[in-house]
């Protein structure tokens, strides 16, 4: 049997005195990561509308994300693994995480079977069966190559009755064993290394989030996630979770919440000692039209941006801002055109780049709590 030796780093800089946030650095065999941090979502191998290079030097990501679900049923493993793997198929040459295709699978809802086993599924795109296991989603997450991997799970819907989130929890808990037997016997194939994330289920009850959160503890793994949460459930219902879930989690750690979220949800989550964040909401609503800034929320489709010249984000500034006028990306929604995705996508992501980069600085200044209040009102508002 194989070990692999992980080289994967995270070192805790500064923990705020006035709350749980934490500012820390991720080193991986791609690159480093500042944490707290937004991974902007790729799920097929791009992040939907924005170039690597736009990603790089406009947007600033340090880490994206890929689904192994979708990468799985297109282009195909054969495929990922004849390129050399995901950083050289789509030219990110830095960090990548991959979720695991188990919240992805969860949402076919009536064209999937759950089981000890793993997960029957039809594919959304021809309707083909396949299965999912904990070992196979290893394995096809060794061959996309992500830095980092996350653990196979059941992410239980929302509102849920105590008895199928135990059921489901303990099962989230038989296939990280399976997974970390699989992913701790096998090694990376393309010459760096690879870390895997367990995830904290449990639902939205407490006995079941703290043993599920002492079980993932004891694996002792580079980093550790918390899933099933962002589902349906009041946000102080989420907060509450996240507070006593994280003070079981080891400290010299990063911890990932899954799926998460708004700006207010970003910034109360670091208060509470969260240092990953990933969420499709800046691309996906950037592509309805809803714009987040620093001075609030903007329906760019609104009548009354036709005539305003003035930058998307004259705070923010970055490339989005620089050359485009709300009145002209106003135009460019109403007209379909294609270059308004990409505009409203990029600024979107530098606006929740710019924010946890600031909950960063001012984590090190030491004034992150007061920053942190002002910030959810004044991001919050509707414009
Ligand atoms: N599990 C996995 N991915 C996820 C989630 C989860 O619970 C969530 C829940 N917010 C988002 N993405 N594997």
């Amino acid at each position: 049997m194989k070990v692999e030796i992980c080289c994967m780093k995270y070192e805790l800089q500064k923990t705020d005195s006035q709350s749980k946030a934490r500012a820390g650095k991720m080193t991986t065999d791609h690159g480093e990561i500042l944490t707290p941090i937004f991974m902007p979502v790729g799920t097929a191998a791009t992040v939907k509308a924005v170039h690597q290079r736009e990603l790089v030097n406009d947007v600033k990501a340090q880490i994206i994300l890929g689904n192994t679900y979708h990468l799985y049923l297109r282009p195909g493993l054969d495929i990922l693994e004849r390129a050399g793997g995901l950083h050289k198929f789509n030219g990110w040459s830095g960090p990548i995480l991959t979720d695991s295709g188990g919240y992805q699978v969860f949402s076919l809802k009536d064209i999937r079977k759950i089981s000890e086993e793993g997960v029957k599924f039809q594919s959304h795109i021809d309707g083909s069966r396949h299965l999912f296991t904990p070992e196979n989603v290893m394995d096809t997450q060794r061959i996309i190559g992500a830095d980092i991997i996350m653990a196979f799970d059941e992410c239980a819907p929302y509102p849920c009755d105590y008895s199928y989130a135990k059921k489901s929890m303990e099962m989230t808990h038989r296939w990280l064993t399976r997974c970390i037997d699989r992913f701790d016997s096998t090694e990376g194939k393309y010459g760096y290394s690879q870390s895997l994330f367990p995830i904290v289920q449990g639902s939205v009850y407490k006995d079941l989030r703290i043993q599920s959160a002492e079980f993932i503890a004891e694996q002792n793994r580079d980093g550790n996630a918390i899933g099933g949460l962002a589902v349906g459930e009041p946000a102080e219902k989420m907060y509450e979770t996240i507070d006593y879930v994280n003070d079981i989690l080891p400290k010299d750690k990063p911890r990932y919440l899954m799926g998460v979220g708004t700006p207010e949800n970003i910034l109360e989550g670091i208060a509470l000692g969260i240092d990953m964040f990933d969420c499709v909401m800046p691309t996906r609503n950037a592509r309805n039209g809803m714009l987040f800034t620093t001075q609030g929320i903007i329906n760019i489709r609104n009548e009354k941006w036709k005539d305003d010249f003035t930058p998307i984000d004259e705070t923010l500034g970055g490339y989005a801002s620089t050359f485009y006028s709300k009145a002209y990306l106003r135009h460019l929604v109403k007209c379909d055109e294609i270059l308004a995705a990409q505009i409203a996508s990029i600024h979107n992501l530098t606006f929740y780049l710019w924010l946890v980069g600031q909950a960063r600085e001012h984590i090190l200044a030491g004034d992150f709590f007061s920053w942190k209040n002002t910030m959810v009102k004044q991001t919050m508002q509707r414009l």
